[in-house]
């Protein structure tokens, strides 16, 4: 009653209209279906309201409701997500450039460390990649086969080796022989797995890596957040990469990026070694949004 005498006041410009929680919480309950369709977890399309109504809240309601909020939304996204600089700041830093990649199981570790390697490499720089994947053969052959193929150095760890040992040899290796970046693939692991765990701390402590990046399933859906929780709180993380982004939209990286507040490296785009593409804020943030 006092709502719609409120409107039909402001609608007469005789008071101004001025935004409140239960307003922003209106238009949230319309566009909730939208954004979760879009794959934005249900805690991040939470967050989002509490953040939308702390800016909104008691300012001047000018413009259609579902605009407004869409508007502040895109600008809390550019606001919080960082631009990758890493590249930038790792060239300033003494080789060798250690980088450490974790993920889950399957997620596309071993296969965008090469399509990285290749990257550097083809800027002329040299690269040696690492297998610390010591429990399964499998692991180790996969990523030689992937390095032979893209001509790429290869440091193999032995079978039921210690992957911190292997990760450590493969750094003193790189450092006599001119290496200029080394990038350590790891055993996928649940977070589940406390023994993995301990083994991957093992490996962040002996080897001191200048960034750990940690790999996305693209398709991951809501369970993004639990692998960025689970290791961030592991090891902590500072840059993601986001694969599989062919087989899906760019829900995943933009909430991951959002929610670490950690840049995304690249994006892998498909099975190929040149099947790598850079994460585009505005394009993802466009992709959300767009219903
Ligand atoms: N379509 C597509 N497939 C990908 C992409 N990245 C990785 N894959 C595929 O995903 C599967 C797993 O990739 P891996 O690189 O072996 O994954 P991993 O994380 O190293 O796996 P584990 O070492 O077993 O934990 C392979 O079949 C890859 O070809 C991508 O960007 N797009
Ligand atoms: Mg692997």
């Amino acid at each position: 009653m006092l709502g719609r005498l409120v409107d039909e006041l402001a609608s007469r410009g005789i008071i101004k209209k001025r935004w409140t929680k239960r307003s922003v919480r209106e238009v949230f309950d319309s566009l909730e279906l939208e954004l979760a369709s879009q794959g934005l977890p249900l805690p991040i399309i939470d967050k989002l309201r509490d953040m939308v109504s702390e800016r909104l809240d008691g300012k001047e309601s000018k413009g259609k409701p579902k605009d407004v909020v869409t508007a502040v939304i895109k600008d809390i996204f550019l606001k919080i997500i960082p631009t990758d600089q890493t590249l930038r700041r790792l060239e300033g830093l003494e080789p060798p450039i250690k980088i450490v990649f974790l993920g889950f199981n399957g997620v596309g570790k071993s296969l965008s460390i090469v399509k990285f390697a290749k990257l550097i490499q083809d800027e002329g720089k040299r690269v040696l990649v690492v297998s610390a994947d010591t429990y399964r053969a499998a692991a180790g052959d996969q990523l030689e086969g992937y390095c032979r193929k893209a001509g790429i150095p290869i440091f193999k760890g032995q079978r039921g080796s210690d992957p911190a040992a292997v990760a450590y040899d493969a750094v003193s290796m790189a450092r006599s022989k001119g290496y200029r970046y080394v990038l350590i693939d790891t055993a996928g692991r649940n977070y589940l797995d406390r023994n993995l765990v301990e083994e991957l701390r093992k490996i962040v402590r002996v080897v001191n890596p200048d960034l750990k990046v940690l790999v996305i399933d693209g398709l991951a859906g809501s369970d993004v957040l639990n692998q960025c929780d689970s290791f961030n709180e592991a090891v902590g993380i500072d840059a993601l990469v986001v694969t599989k982004i062919d087989g899906s939209g760019l829900s995943v990286p933009l909430v991951a990026s959002f929610y670490t507040e950690r840049p995304v490296l690249f994006l892998g785009t498909g099975q190929g070694f040149d099947d790598i593409k850079q994460f585009d804020v505005k394009e993802a943030i466009d992709f959300i949004l767009s219903s």
